[in-house]
């Protein structure tokens, strides 16, 4: 894709190259990013600025980012179909953020939870990029007129704010925006830790059997899922209360496209050893050709850096066009 086919509507997501892809990350986003592709103009980002708002080692996180983008390539974002790029590249993205976060109150920011959450976590280190992240989502999303936002449920928080933000720029400065709808899948939409499934799976979880990520082999795989937390019943069945097997008959659906009740029937008189071996195997399957797609990427950084360079220079082409009209509607003084 050269231009944005003004007749599709546009869709951005972004995933931090924060480590390996969880299978929350592949099921809640990842995995419904590809076949958007043909129906869409798709703009996907790994969204490198957002990593840094955490502490990192500079050398591991290149190589983190790196990665990060031959997965989303193996994952079967084709940049070919998509505008496919890495967000420090665009310098679109931060000159929006800051006149954005003109455009945002410290209240609504104070009240997002995932500030909330990893203020918690890194109480040494609550920098305001922290703190205003969520403005730099919006500048990621609205700097493109993106119409759709593909992403898991823990991202709607954000992606309301993003909306408000739009709508009251808008009014203030006249019909400038379009505003975002998210895509949340019905099914997926939030994988939980296999050690304690009342909180999300999630890539900086410090305890890796809590993950299962993207490029582990088979045999980690099943393993993790053996180990996965469950009650004490014995009954494959998706009811409250049992929050360990739910999280597995959703991944275990996810992956094989049967309904709960198939599943039900599929596992009934058996126990929870033979559920948990046959959702490891078909995970660990269904990630296969990730792998496999990923190591042959790697070996080709020629390739992967053709890549991103065509595609932040695409991405720029569309963003430029936007925050030079917001640059006027605000007032800032034309350069040409
Ligand atoms: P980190 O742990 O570094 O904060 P993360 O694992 O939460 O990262 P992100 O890069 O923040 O992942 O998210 C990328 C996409 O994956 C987002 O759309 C997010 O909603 C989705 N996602 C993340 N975790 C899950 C999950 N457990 N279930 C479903 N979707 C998820
Ligand atoms: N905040 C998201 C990642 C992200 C994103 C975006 C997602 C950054 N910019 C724009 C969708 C659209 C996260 O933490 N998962």
């Amino acid at each position: 894709m050269s231009e944005a086919n003004e007749s599709k509507k546009m869709i951005f997501s972004g995933i931090q190259p924060t480590g390996v892809f969880t299978l929350g990350n592949y099921l809640g986003a990842v995995r419904n990013w590809a076949p958007l592709q043909d129906e869409y103009n798709c703009i996907y980002s790994i969204v490198d600025m957002h990593a840094l708002t955490v502490k990192r080692d500079p050398i591991a996180f290149r190589q983190k980012t790196l990665e990060s983008y031959a997965l989303l390539l193996a994952c079967g974002i084709d940049p070919e179909k998509s505008i496919v790029f890495i967000q420090s590249h665009n310098p679109s993205h931060a000159q929006l953020n800051w006149i954005l976060a003109c455009s945002t109150q410290f209240g609504e920011l104070s009240r997002m939870t995932q500030f909330k959450d990893k203020s918690k976590k890194h109480p040494d280190d609550v920098n305001a990029g922290l703190f205003t992240y969520p403005v730099l989502m919006a500048a990621d999303i609205l700097t493109y007129n993106a119409d759709l936002v593909p992403i898991g449920q823990d991202q709607k928080q954000h992606l309301e704010l993003a909306r408000n933000i739009a709508v009251r720029f808008n009014q203030r400065f006249g019909e400038t925006f379009v505003v975002p709808e998210p895509y949340i899948p019905k099914v997926g939409a939030a994988i939980k830790s296999l050690q304690d499934p009342t909180k999300k799976m999630s890539k900086s979880d410090d305890n890796p059997n809590a993950c299962v990520y993207i490029l582990d082999d088979k045999d980690t795989i099943i393993r993790k899922f053996k180990r996965a937390v469950t009650d004490s019943d014995t009954v494959v069945k998706f009811a409250d209360g049992k929050d360990g097997i739910n999280n597995l008959m959703t991944i275990y659906s996810c992956v094989t496209g049967k309904t709960m009740d198939e599943i039900e029937s599929e596992f009934a008189g058996k126990g929870y050893g033979d559920f948990k071996i046959a959702v490891g195997e078909s995970v660990a399957d269904s990630l296969k050709p990730i792998r496999d797609d990923f190591n042959r990427l790697m070996s080709d950084k020629a390739y992967l850096k053709e890549c991103y360079t065509q595609g932040a220079q695409r991405a720029f082409r569309i963003s430029n066009k936007l925050v030079t009209k917001v640059s006027r509607r605000v007032g800032f003084v034309d350069v040409r």
